[in-house]
């Protein structure tokens, strides 16, 4: 099909103030994209801040989560990409691409860049969140020197240019649509991704464990994006059953729910796992670069699954060809990774909060196997956390550890838990906790964390004791990233408070909320000797000393968490 010669116009505009890209994008209320002109501002300052040189001619991928507002969006960026001088866009089905599927398009289509649309696992609707995010050509979130520069943009920008001829309403057929100079091109959402885990995992290994009676297997979409992923990999692939997979139908407003993978948001996954219904329970994402993994009456913390998963990579085929190059965590992510590092002897990193710090790292061929706390796990097969990765990673750690069971059909199967607190019984256990205090007033929050950092800077809290002196400050700061590669700076990451035990207590505010402010608390304590307590039984002086000395009750009006992980 030819749609002829690109009629380009140029459109006069204001300047919205606020387009700062936050932890991972520009995440704001619909009806703020709504506005005219603002989605279409941000567009045009991406291309803005890019060398026009590297524009012209260049190839782009374009796709979300399905949520309100993605197909209007898919259009504004097509005209304003087109007029641009991008050569060609790639756009997924339907409008749907999954994080981690772009980042595995930009990679193996050597694109210069990919515009997400999606707010990941805020919730969706037309009164909902929604999120776009400019990704380079390694596949991974821009670095601050680039969301930065957007930012400059957006604050001076006068013009757009767009070519109003350049449309394609109907996403749902695969083909190509091509204008003189300009063309876009729908692809499969799954095709390269599916090609890529096939690359990483035995398949039909994890066949084998999917199809044994001994071992069943839950998987909620949350209503998201990974929904049609699920579809084609776990069932159609893998041989799950369909009715194995729950709220797998993408919808815009996730139906009605709040696409957050963890023990608040996902309560009919969590409920069906506490009664003991399944012996491995998964969840994603808004956008599928989150996973939450449960075992049987079990939950495996996020900072426990990439330490399990580092600790068994010979499991993984991928990792028996590439090796280990190094491990990473951020920041508030607990100790847990580290003791691995330590045991195989690899270079372990501490990266700010958010994936596009591990980047440069693996970039530079440093860095294999890293996590985040929240529920984010992945690797250098690409530069997004990938939720359904470390679903395959979990299935095939425990395929390889029951590869003798699998063809002995009265043997037990080694569980989830088993593997996890083999774990702890060799390298300890780091207690772990966060508490998500969601939408508080943003003055309040800015004043508790002043007063905090005002006492760490003046180093008042060394030596304070607490809890019949169980408990002593030896360090703390305001925790700052120097990256070892490209030698960018980052500051004001997290306060952080160390003990003399080596417990943690970390403190920052949210960057991917839309109103108010969110105040997280992250506590982290290791133990080698008790390895089966109940984490928040375990965690709770230290708990009580970090409420006690940011006050935050005084200055938020909160008595509880919202979310506690
Ligand atoms: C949160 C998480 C962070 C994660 C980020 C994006 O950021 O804490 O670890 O990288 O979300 O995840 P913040 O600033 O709200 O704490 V996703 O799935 O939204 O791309
Ligand atoms: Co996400």
């Amino acid at each position: 099909m030819t749609g002829g010669k690109l009629i380009i116009k140029e459109i006069e505009t204001k300047v919205y103030q606020g387009q700062k890209p936050g932890t991972s994008g520009l995440r704001k209320r619909v009806v703020e994209f709504q506005q005219e002109n603002y989605l279409d501002n941000f567009v045009q300052s991406i291309f803005n801040a890019l060398p026009s040189e590297q524009v012209k001619g260049s190839l782009f991928v374009v796709g979300g989560d399905g949520r309100y507002f993605n197909k209007d969006a898919i259009q504004v960026i097509f005209k304003i990409a087109a007029a641009n001088g991008v050569r060609k866009i790639l756009v997924g089905q339907n409008g749907l691409l999954s994080t981690p599927a772009i980042s595995s398009l930009v990679r193996s289509k050597q694109a210069l860049g990919a515009i997400l649309l999606t707010a990941s696992h805020n919730p969706g609707g037309p009164k909902g969140d929604f999120g776009i995010k400019y990704n380079i050509s390694n596949g991974g979130p821009a670095p601050e020197s680039i969301t930065n520069a957007i930012y400059q943009q957006t604050l001076s920008i006068k013009t757009i240019v767009k070519a109003e001829n350049v449309e394609v309403r109907d996403l749902s057929k695969i083909g190509v649509y091509e204008w003189d100079g300009f063309s876009i091109e729908i692809v499969d959402s799954i095709d390269c991704y599916l090609t890529l885990m096939k690359d990483i995992f035995n398949f039909s290994q994890l066949r084998q464990l999917i199809s044994d009676k001994r071992f069943t297997l839950k998987f909620d979409a949350m209503s998201g994006v990974t929904g049609v992923y699920a579809k084609r990999i776990l069932s159609q692939e893998l041989g799950l059953s369909i009715d194995n997979l729950i709220n797998c139908e993408p919808s815009e407003d996730f139906n009605n729910g709040h696409p957050d993978p963890n023990l608040t948001y996902a309560p009919l996954l969590v409920d069906m796992m506490n009664k003991g219904l399944f012996d491995m329970g998964c969840a994603s994402d808004g956008d599928g670069d989150r996973n939450m993994i449960l075992g049987n009456k079990f939950f495996l913390n996020p900072s426990d699954s990439v330490a399990v998963i580092a600790a068994n990579y010979k499991s993984i085929p991928y990792f028996q060809k590439t090796g280990l190059k190094g491990l990473a965590r951020s920041m508030p992510t607990s100790a847990a990774l580290e003791h691995v590092a330590k045991s195989l002897q690899v270079p372990f990193f501490e990266v700010p909060t958010g994936w596009k710090f591990f980047g440069n790292l693996m970039d530079a061929g440093q860095l294999s196997i890293c996590g985040e706390e929240s529920f984010g796990t992945g690797s250098d097969h690409i530069r997004e956390k990938d939720g359904l990765w470390a679903v395959l990673c979990w299935l095939q750690i425990l395929a390889d550890r029951n590869q003798t069971q699998l063809s002995n059909p009265n043997d037990k199967l080694v569980s989830l838990q088993d593997i996890v607190r083999e774990h702890w019984e060799k390298f300890g256990r780091n207690y772990y906790s966060r508490y998500d205090y969601e939408e508080v007033d943003a003055k309040g929050a800015d004043e508790m964390m002043k007063s905090l950092l005002q006492q760490i800077q003046s180093k008042s809290l060394i030596g304070r004791k607490f809890h019949q002196d169980v408990y002593e400050i030896v360090e703390c700061d305001d925790f700052e990233y120097f990256d070892p590669i490209d030698k960018s700076v980052s500051s004001h990451q997290g306060l952080r408070i160390k003990f003399s035990d080596g417990s943690r207590i970390i403190y920052r505010l949210s960057g991917t909320g839309s109103s108010g402010a969110t105040i997280r608390i992250y506590f982290d304590k290791y133990d080698k000797v008790s390895l089966l307590n109940d984490p928040q039984q375990h965690l709770k002086d230290l708990i009580h000393i970090a409420l006690d000395l940011s006050k935050l009750q005084q200055y938020t009006g909160r008595n509880e968490p919202n979310v506690i992980t």
